[in-house]
């Protein structure tokens, strides 16, 4: 035992308790604390059965994941965790593994080692490493399908999601729920073992059986993670161990499962994952912003717009359980909002996600209003009106001074100057931005944009809120588009660029598809609505470079009003179920527009069409950094993973850079700025310096942690 896993004795029952705060991970000392403890308690006369249980809020959550990095650097050997868990097996007296919070991988693995398993209602189990690109790496996909059968195994190994402890007692992984305190009642079954013959699980084969329907189980699942884990890798290795299981004994399929663990350990696209499992914390961290600075309770919200984004918002707020005033202009448009967020509940309720009682539970959160009647209780008004900087100051002047004291007044704008919306205000210093994603209720990107006169207590309550809405709050410096818009204009004008260089629209699109993007870029422009683009260049024309070459079709598919999916055609034609097909008529367009324009059109390779969209992300990205938009490369890429559909498994567009090699880039880049020209693609003075000086994007990260932690 040790310092992390106690021994202590109840009667005839040892138990076993794992004290690694915060989620009781398997860090070294941890797995080697449970063996001695076993050790002692088999050699123990007067101990007749064991428990194993996690000390504060949750059983053991997996294996570090910190230690992955030193494992695939070297500075640290495989992960060693099998020969531990057999001793938990042969242990000669049964022990029961008593679970609380979640049991998830190497934690579930040690919970299946055990002879017997007890869940609180409230647990979960799941074996959730193909989140980080890896599989069960101590006997899951081995044991697992033992406990619960071939297809449930393969539905938990390859897809990774939590499994409730209702549900696990039915696929027979838990032995008993139970109610009340889990100690007391783990002991309590302990006894009624105590004796008796204790089951191992690597030899309960009885639901291994059947290899014609197993066969049928890896080809459904495996065509399931085809079409839903589209480009990624270890959801098919993990249905190979587990398939392993069914055609191996225990030993040489733990051997099997031992191999396929280590492929995936040391992939790009697991250390991609777990770079995006990390980020999804780290982001939550600023520097200038102490953990302990106060914050402001959220108890009641309002919201001025019920358009698409303003329902949205206001849904966010219901799921949380916070009571949301919508207020609108006119009836009709404040109908037309309610009536989407009562179809995007139904929507929910039909899939399954939630009953109906849990919808009508959120629906009556939400107060649609004419009015700024009940304003005055709010702790939080966002603004989510049209995006126009006149009516946004009209909307601050009008709710600052209806809304209490210390009422923070965010706004959702995507694009403009949150300095010149708190201008409107007696209070810039409670003003901050709140720019969700559409459909703002499902997409996981906050974009936290900070005014000069932000305070940090307001800045420390907006990345609290965003954990409380479920969302993954970035915080961003004040600029025309902050991280996200900023670049995702650089990716779209080359993309457009593309097209009227001779990439057909849907070559550009399938490039990125095919690179990884939930979509392509043009295919995206019509899903927003390319006039959403096009107000914006009208409102920020005035500001345009003379003479850079400027995207041109866009444009005239507007003065067409050609919108996208919402007016049936866009760069695509859209028939009555929204599916596209590219249009000869768009063809022609950019076929005349680029002869007109004296544009040459080449044969271009989907190599370039990535090379052209995804490094001006990074380019621009890199400029995002140095100007200090961003705090962090790792920050732009949870806005890109968690906002834009980038794919978590490629890890963001400069965690991506990282692994091209920032040389690499640069070198691409300048041969675009030689082709295209400065104005465009001038390499950004940071992504220089890194590649000159063999960095990374990641050792910025690190440099800066460092100089702020000096
Ligand atoms: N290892 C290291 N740190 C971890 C960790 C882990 N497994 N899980 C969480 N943390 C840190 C996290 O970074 C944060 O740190 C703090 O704990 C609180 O986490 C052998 C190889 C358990 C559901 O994938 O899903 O086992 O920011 O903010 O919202 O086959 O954490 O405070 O510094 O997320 O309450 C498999 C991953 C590993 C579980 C709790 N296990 N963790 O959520 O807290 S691979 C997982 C989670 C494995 C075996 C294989 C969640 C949670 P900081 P949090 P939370």
């Amino acid at each position: 035992m040790n310092e992390l896993v106690k021994f202590t004795r109840q009667g005839e029952v040892g138990v076993i308790t794992i004290d690694n705060p915060p989620v009781n991970a398997l860090s070294p000392g941890v797995p080697e604390g449970i063996a001695a403890a076993i050790d002692a308690a088999a050699a123990d006369p007067d101990i007749r059965a064991v428990v194993v249980i996690g000390a504060g809020r949750t059983f053991i959550a997996g294996a570090d994941i910190r230690e992955f990095g030193k494992i695939t650097s070297g500075h640290r050997p495989r992960l060693t965790l099998l020969p531990q868990l057999l001793r938990i097996e042969d242990c000669p007296k049964p022990v029961v593994m008593a679970i609380h919070g979640t049991a998830f991988g190497g934690g579930l693995e040690v919970a299946m080692a055990g002879h017997y398993r007890l869940a609180v209602p409230s647990a979960q189990v799941g074996q959730p490493e193909v989140k980080l690109g890896i599989i069960p790496g101590a006997g899951g996909t081995q044991r697992l399908p033992r406990l619960a059968g071939v297809a449930k195994a393969v539905e938990m190994c390859a897809f990774g999601e939590p499994v409730k402890s209702q549900d696990a007692l039915t696929a027979g992984i838990v032995d008993r729920i139970i109610e009340g305190d889990l100690l007391s009642g783990a002991i309590g079954f302990a006894r009624e073992v105590a004796g008796k013959p204790a089951p191992k699980t690597r030899e309960r084969s009885e639901k291994l059986t059947d290899s014609s329907g197993n066969a049928a189980v890896f080809a459904t699942a495996r065509e399931q993670a085809r079409k839903t884990r589209r480009g990624q890798t270890a959801p098919m290795a993990a249905i190979d161990a587990v398939e392993a299981a069914t055609k191996l004994p225990f030993d040489q399929g733990c051997e099997r499962e031992a191999e396929i663990f280590r492929e995936c350990l040391f992939s790009t696209q697991s250390k991609a994952l777990i770079h995006a499992f990390f980020g999804e914390r780290t982001v939550a961290k600023i520097p200038d912003i102490p953990k302990d600075t106060p914050t402001y309770e959220i108890r009641r919200a309002a919201v001025v717009g019920a358009g698409t984004m303003g329902g949205g918002i206001a849904m966010n707020y219901a799921n949380a359980g916070i009571p949301v005033i919508v207020k609108e202009a006119a009836q009709d448009a404040l109908d037309r909002g309610m009536a989407t967020i009562r179809k995007n509940y139904e929507n929910s309720v039909k899939k399954g996600r939630f009953s109906q009682a849990v919808m009508d539970q959120r629906m009556a959160l939400i107060k649609p209003q004419l009015t700024y009647d009940g304003f005055e209780q709010a702790d939080i008004i966002v603004e989510a009106v049209f995006e126009g900087m006149a009516l946004k100051k009209q909307v601050f002047a009008e709710i600052d001074k209806i809304a209490k004291p210390d009422c923070i007044l965010a706004s959702n704008t995507s694009t403009l100057d949150i300095d010149e919306i708190a201008s409107a205000t007696t209070r810039p210093h409670l003003v901050i931005g709140h720019h969700f994603f559409s459909p703002a209720n499902v997409m996981r990107l906050l974009e936290i944009v900070r005014g000069k006169a932000t305070s940090k207590q307001v800045i420390a309550t907006s990345m609290a809120l965003a954990k409380k809405l479920n969302k993954v709050g970035v915080l961003a410096g004040n600029c025309r588009g902050f991280i996200g818009n900023r670049m995702i204009h650089c990716y779209g004008r080359e993309a457009q660029f593309l097209v009227e260089e001779g990439a057909a629209v849907e070559a550009v699109d399938g490039a990125l598809y095919d690179f990884g993007m939930a979509m392509g870029p043009l295919a995206m422009g019509d899903l927003a609505g390319l006039d959403v683009g096009w107000r914006i260049r009208k409102e920020f024309k005035h500001l345009e470079k003379p003479g850079v070459r400027r995207p041109l079709v866009a444009d005239l598919l507007c003065e067409a009003s050609r919108f996208g999916q919402k007016t049936g055609k866009g760069w695509y034609i859209y028939d009555a179920d929204r599916k596209p097909s590219p249009d000869p008529e768009v063809a022609a367009l950019i076929e005349k527009t680029a002869r007109e324009a004296g544009i040459e059109r080449r044969n271009i390779t989907a190599q370039e069409i990535v090379e052209r969209t995804i490094y001006a992300l990074v380019n621009e990205g890199a400029r995002i950094l140095e100007e200090g938009i961003a705090l962090r490369s790792v920050d732009i890429d949870m806005v890109y993973l968690n906002g834009y559909g980038f794919p978590a498994w490629r890890g963001g567009p400069m965690f991506y850079a990282d692994t091209v090699g920032v040389k690499n880039v640069l070198a691409r880049i300048q041969e675009f700025e030689k082709r295209h020209g400065p104005d465009l693609w001038a390499p950004a003075p940071l992504l220089k310096r890194l590649a000159d000086s063999a960095k990374t994007f990641a050792s910025f990260d690190q440099d800066k942690e460092t100089a702020a932690g000096a």
